[in-house]
């Protein structure tokens, strides 16, 4: 097939209700796709392609510009909170007789199967952390008209009702040699480059003492030490740890700072980025969120941090499992002394989302096969004062809600996570973060999240 413009596109986030942005949306482009681009450039340089963020741009101008530029074919980034999105995408592209939509990202590799059946929109999807490799395999496939499943790793579809799927690497000749761009060419952005910069100036530059900061970001280790053991919430895909030269990288900042003049870089891996997670200010809710006992550890970090000039994001999670009224109180003080210190520019504060593949979702579902999920639920039931029984027909609602199905209503799936498995309840908590995100305003800080 022939296949002249490939349009990148990352979802927006789907319009739900009540739901908010990170503090730093809309100041970064997406990196993921960039990166893509970058090497689809470099390997097929005869294909025309664009990326363009949703977030920035929003669906009507997307679906204008799917109309406009007539790509072959369509590459989505696809996250939970902006499935609905891309779904729409999907929809249009093929409506206006794109050749194929490829869904991609961590959204999409949670359930590839179930996606493709549901809608025949999708052409193929490709799952892991690997696109710059996979995706442009996938482009050279198309192109030569071979069958991309003897040279394309992670790639899913249905074929004659059946779903195919390639392993993930081994034995693909092409795909043992990981290709990973790691610079993400900026002039894929086109202008829109100084839009994120001076959104990040504006928010953020009176932290920096000055407006010139031009920010960008960067990813040279994907993947995190607690793979096994993750946190309770943590919806990442892949946490398998993948790291570059270190030598490559600093040559990537100083080509970034020379040709560009980039000042500023968010380094966001999975483990450690920009964002400290401080989640709670109660060892024993602690314990149960990140495996680590002990919150004098956040108040040490934040002082460390603190005294050395580094500023902090930190966010925080209300509604952890068995939350009450004590280990909520010690999180709202640890909230307040993290306000009055000047350290700490921007704050968000989240309900508990429970979303695919975070081990949280599995309890929520009742589905207590994987090593550790019993006893988690066990200890969680006792500090409800819960038998296992009580919780059967909550299950049977989740079940029923949201097993096996792609489209999740994150803000029903809250609510019934914070009604039923901790002890104080979805709408006493949303009006504790509405008033905290208040207090946050007026303490100078940037406000944003999620819920
Ligand atoms: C930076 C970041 C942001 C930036 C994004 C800037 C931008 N414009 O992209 C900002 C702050 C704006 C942001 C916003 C949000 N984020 Co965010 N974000 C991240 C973070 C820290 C890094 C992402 C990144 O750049 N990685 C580096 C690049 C190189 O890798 P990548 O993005 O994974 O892309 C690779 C592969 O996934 C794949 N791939 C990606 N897209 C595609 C598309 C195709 C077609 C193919 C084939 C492959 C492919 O190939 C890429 C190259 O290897 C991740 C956590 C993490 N470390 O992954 C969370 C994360 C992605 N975010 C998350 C969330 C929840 C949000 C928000 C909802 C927060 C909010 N309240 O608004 C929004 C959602 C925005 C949206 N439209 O969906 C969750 C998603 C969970 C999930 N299950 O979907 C994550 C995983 C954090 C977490 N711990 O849970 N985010
Ligand atoms: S939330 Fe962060 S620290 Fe926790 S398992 Fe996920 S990547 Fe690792």
């Amino acid at each position: 097939m022939k296949v002249n413009r490939v349009l990148l596109v990352s979802s927006p986030l789907d319009d739900d209700e009540g739901r908010r942005e990170a503090v730093n949306s809309r100041c970064f482009p997406p990196l993921g796709l960039l990166r893509i681009a970058t090497q689809l450039q470099c390997d097929v340089p005869a294909v025309e392609t664009k990326v363009v963020d949703g977030d920035l741009i929003g669906l009507p101008a997307i679906k204008n510009l799917v109309e406009s530029f007539q790509p072959d074919i369509v590459g989505v980034s696809v996250l939970t909170t902006a499935y609905k999105s891309a779904l729409e995408i999907a929809t249009h592209s093929k409506d206006c007789g794109v050749g194929h939509v490829v869904f991609g990202n961590d959204h999409a590799s949670f359930f590839p199967e179930i996606i493709l059946r549901r809608h025949a929109t999708v052409s193929f999807i490709i799952v892991g952390d690997n696109g710059e490799r996979d995706f442009v395999d996938l482009i050279a496939a198309i192109r030569s008209d071979l069958n991309p499943f003897e040279t394309v790793s992670n790639l899913h579809a249905i074929v004659d009702g059946k779903l195919l799927s390639s392993s993930g690497g081994s034995g693909l000749p092409k795909a043992m040699q990981p290709r990973k761009a790691n610079w993400a060419d900026p002039q894929f952005l086109g202008d829109t480059i100084g839009t994120y910069q001076n959104a990040y100036a504006s928010r953020f530059g009176k932290f920096h003492n000055t407006e010139s900061v031009r920010a960008f970001l960067v990813n040279n280790a994907k993947g995190c030490y607690k793979g096994n053991d993750r946190c309770f919430y943590c919806s990442i895909y892949d946490l398998k740890i993948q790291t570059g030269s270190t030598e490559s990288f600093w040559d990537l900042i100083r080509g970034y700072w020379k040709m560009y003049g980039f000042n500023f870089f968010f380094e966001v891996c999975d483990n450690f980025s920009g964002n400290m997670g401080i989640d709670s200010g109660d060892s024993e809710m602690l314990a149960r969120l990140k495996g680590f006992p002990d919150a004098e550890v956040n108040k040490r970090a934040i002082a460390m941090l603190s005294q050395r000039g580094i500023q902090i994001h930190g966010s925080f999670v209300l509604g952890g499992p068995a939350e009450n009224e004590t280990s909520l109180s010690n999180t709202l003080s640890l909230i307040k002394e993290a306000l009055a210190e000047p350290a700490v520019v921007a704050m968000e504060v989240s309900p508990l989302f429970p979303m695919p593949q975070a081990p949280v979702w599995d309890l929520f579902l009742g589905d207590l096969g994987k090593p550790g999920s019993q006893s988690k639920f066990e200890q969680i039931a006792t500090a409800l004062g819960k038998k296992q029984r009580e919780f059967e027909p909550v299950w049977a609602k989740t079940r029923a809600e949201f097993s096996a199905n792609d489209v999740i209503d994150l803000s029903l799936a809250s609510q019934m996570w914070a009604d039923h498995f901790t002890l104080l309840g979805h709408a006493p908590l949303q009006a504790i973060v509405s008033d905290l995100n208040v207090k946050i305003s007026e303490a100078g800080k940037i406000t944003g999240g999620f819920g």
